[in-house]
């Protein structure tokens, strides 16, 4: 007999349509409306990529792509895992979801969250939110925690850059800077919790470094709140105007390998933040497309699922 296992595939959320930006904006600042000015500002970088961003449409294909591979992967027994989406910020929300899975019948689930390091700040929350929902019904849950350490996520990266390089001439490797970034959190909650998560971002760049011809590794953040406290540093940004300015870089390769997809953040925050300052300092702006649904990306999670589950 076959066993129905529920994968729960946690991601961020974006706006489906233009009036969904002021409630999903709140819902980020746990509750506190933006003011007009901050509404603009965030309306006016979502116009800058288009209107809207692509992120709900990514995420649904990620998590086709992960049932359809786990169900194919032939690890799994007389057990068929049975697809769910649950998001941070907006509907569907995870509680909902999790209602939805009991109201289906599920008993035990799988659950990952589609970004790939642990701090208690995201993937911690995803998870603390599933669990306080999956508890009120007995429901089992099995945790991904990270997969940043997995072969395949480092060979996608790795594939990536060289992918990059291949139109470099070698004879300026010595001149091209990798940045290896994530999104970037305020300092003082991660210091003090003594979190993961930055060791990770750096773990990250160490383990693709083994894999590409290049030196020169730069790990950096992104995509800081303006709270008027410190966020984990350096900027991005920053880090581009330093690095050319003491060692002349040519050619910068960003990688925002604590996000999967594209969207608001990398395509705002790196193709025209990043970009900006490559012109302005007479560089050439590099980034490799993101993972989304690409085969060794997949099977990243899949080789991590099997791993708790
Ligand atoms: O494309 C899109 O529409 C959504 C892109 C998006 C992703 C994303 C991922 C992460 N965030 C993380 C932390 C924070 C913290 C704050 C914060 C604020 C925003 C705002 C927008 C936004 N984030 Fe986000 N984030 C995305 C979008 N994020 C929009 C609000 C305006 C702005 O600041 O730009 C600050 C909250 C506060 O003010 O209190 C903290 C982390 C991730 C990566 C992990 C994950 O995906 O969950 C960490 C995608």
């Amino acid at each position: 007999m076959t066993t129905t296992m529920g994968l729960l595939v946690m991601a961020y959320g974006t706006p489906y349509k233009k009036s969904d930006i002021e409630p999903y904006y709140t819902d980020i600042r746990h509750g506190r409306k933006p003011s007009q000015e901050e509404l603009d500002d965030l309306t006016r970088r979502y116009e800058a990529i288009g209107g809207l961003s692509p992120l709900a449409g990514t995420t649904e294909r990620q998590g086709e792509a992960l049932v359809a591979a786990l169900n194919n992967s032939g690890l799994y027994k007389d057990v068929e895992f049975k697809l769910y989406i649950g998001l941070k910020h907006i509907h569907p929300f995870i509680e909902d979801t999790v209602m939805q899975m009991h109201e289906d019948g599920i008993t035990e689930a799988v659950t990952v969250v589609l970004a790939p390091h642990y701090s208690r700040f995201s993937i911690g929350s995803y998870n603390k939110r599933a669990k306080e929902q999956a508890d009120k019904y007995g429901m089992q849950l099995h945790h991904v925690n990270s997969y940043f350490e997995q072969p395949k996520f480092i060979e996608y990266w790795s594939m990536r850059i060289n992918e990059v390089l291949a139109n470099i001439p070698e004879q300026e490797y010595d001149k091209t800077m990798l940045v290896v970034s994530a999104h970037s959190l305020p300092e003082k909650m991660i210091v003090e919790s003594n979190d993961p998560y930055p060791q990770q971002i750096s773990k990250t760049a160490q383990l693709i470094a083994g894999h590409i011809p290049l030196k020169n590794i730069a790990v950096g953040w992104q995509s800081a709140g303006n709270t008027g406290t410190p966020w984990l540093e350096p900027d991005v940004q920053d880090l581009t105007r330093d690095l050319h300015q003491t060692l002349g870089c040519k050619h910068f390769i960003y990688t925002p390998v604590g996000f999967v997809a594209e969207h608001l953040e990398v395509l705002y925050d790196n193709d025209y933040e990043c970009k900006v300052v490559c012109d302005e300092v007479g560089a050439t702006y590099h980034r490799p497309p993101m993972p989304d649904t690409h085969p060794l990306f997949i099977g990243a999670i899949v080789d991590e699922i099997s791993n708790i589950y």
